[in-house]
């Protein structure tokens, strides 16, 4: 810490050592599970299309993206754990009658810098641009509760080519196509068809998180937000949030602002934040924190947020820049634009 304090003469500097700090700490090897372990959250959810939506899923689909490093030449595969709606994990509504879609795609068309619609935030807009390359939908199927099913392999080249990020992106659509349970699941990327095994520098996000909650007071599951140059400040929004306790911006910058209000039960609430210039080409951390006092149990809720333009921003699994931890004592409003 010797040399950071140095550096600390020069305004300049201390931004400098801060962007290099953040980029030392991006790799993470555990990036391919989704969510991750840095997000700590259960499951996913994908509610069938006769669900209701006060069970916590608005719309019944949802999109998540995978990228893949220029540099990675295998072939890779995607694993879902638990993709059948039934038996263990899943969300009961009368009998377990739900049939949920598994779609992969790649190609023109996934990329979501290049396709707006594919991001999958409005209905009746495409959100299936691009190739299928493997398609299941999965019942009540017993060979596949608690257990994975693997598509693949894929190509990396089979995925859309974004420059900015120069990686390979590749699309999982998960569609709730009849029925009105709750199906839960996980994804993992790996270089293995039976085993968990990383793609090295791959990540995966998404524009609208769709989770469950643990049941129980003391875990506290986080999402972060890429916040990318422009942006001035953004708003988050919360989806049947059962009025369950605290979300807390936090970065290196924020202590942990009380994003107030969240929503109670099939309604939308939001808060905006200001973002400081040196937050920008980083993450920040919402972290969710349960309410005490009388458990909510099997609470599933859905997160967006936007920039001051009204633009989606990504929540990537494997937060770039590293997990932001708070730094007391280092106050960046103090920090001058550069000339
Ligand atoms: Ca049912
Ligand atoms: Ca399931
Ligand atoms: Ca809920």
């Amino acid at each position: 810490m010797t040399n950071f304090a140095g550096l600390m003469k020069s305004d300049k500097n201390i931004l400098f050592t801060l962007l290099l700090l953040s980029s030392i700490a991006s790799v993470d090897l555990f990036s391919q599970a989704v969510p991750s372990k840095d997000e700590n959250i259960p499951f996913l959810v994908t509610f069938g299309k006769q669900g209701e939506t006060s069970w916590g899923d608005d719309d019944f689909y949802q999109v998540w993206f995978f990228s893949i490093p220029m540099e990675f030449k295998q072939q890779f595969y995607i694993r879902v754990f638990d993709p059948d709606c039934g038996g263990e994990h899943d969300e009961i509504q009368g009998e377990f009658n739900t049939r949920t879609l598994f779609a992969v795609y790649g190609g023109k068309g996934v990329d979501p810098d290049q396709n707006e619609e594919s991001k999958g935030l409005l209905n009746g807009l495409n959100y299936k641009g691009g190739t299928m390359l493997a398609s299941r939908v999965f019942g009540t199927e017993a060979r596949y509760d608690n257990k994975y099913f693997t598509f693949g392999p894929f190509n990396p080249t089979a995925g859309d080519f974004n420059k900015k990020w120069k990686v390979y992106m590749f699309k999982i659509v998960i569609e709730g196509i009849s029925g009105d349970d709750g199906n839960l699941y996980r994804f993992f990327m790996s270089r293995d068809p039976n085993n968990n095994i990383p793609v090295e520098g791959g990540n995966a996000f998404t524009y609208e998180y769709t989770f469950r909650m643990w049941n129980d007071f003391r875990s506290v599951a986080h999402i972060y937000p890429y916040v990318d140059t422009g942006v001035v400040w953004v708003k988050e929004s919360n989806f049947d949030w059962d009025d369950d306790g605290h979300i807390l911006v936090v970065s290196r910058y924020k202590q942990g602002i009380d994003a107030k209000p969240v929503s109670t039960e099939k309604d939308w609430k939001d808060f905006r934040v200001g973002i400081e210039p040196a937050e920008i080409g980083a993450s920040l951390d919402f972290q969710f924190h349960k309410k005490q006092g009388t458990l909510v149990k099997n609470n599933n809720v859905v997160l967006t947020i936007e920039n001051q333009y009204g633009e989606a921003m990504p929540f990537y699994s494997s937060p770039i820049g590293g997990v932001p931890k708070y730094v007391t004592n280092i106050s960046i409003t103090k920090v001058p634009k550069p000339k």
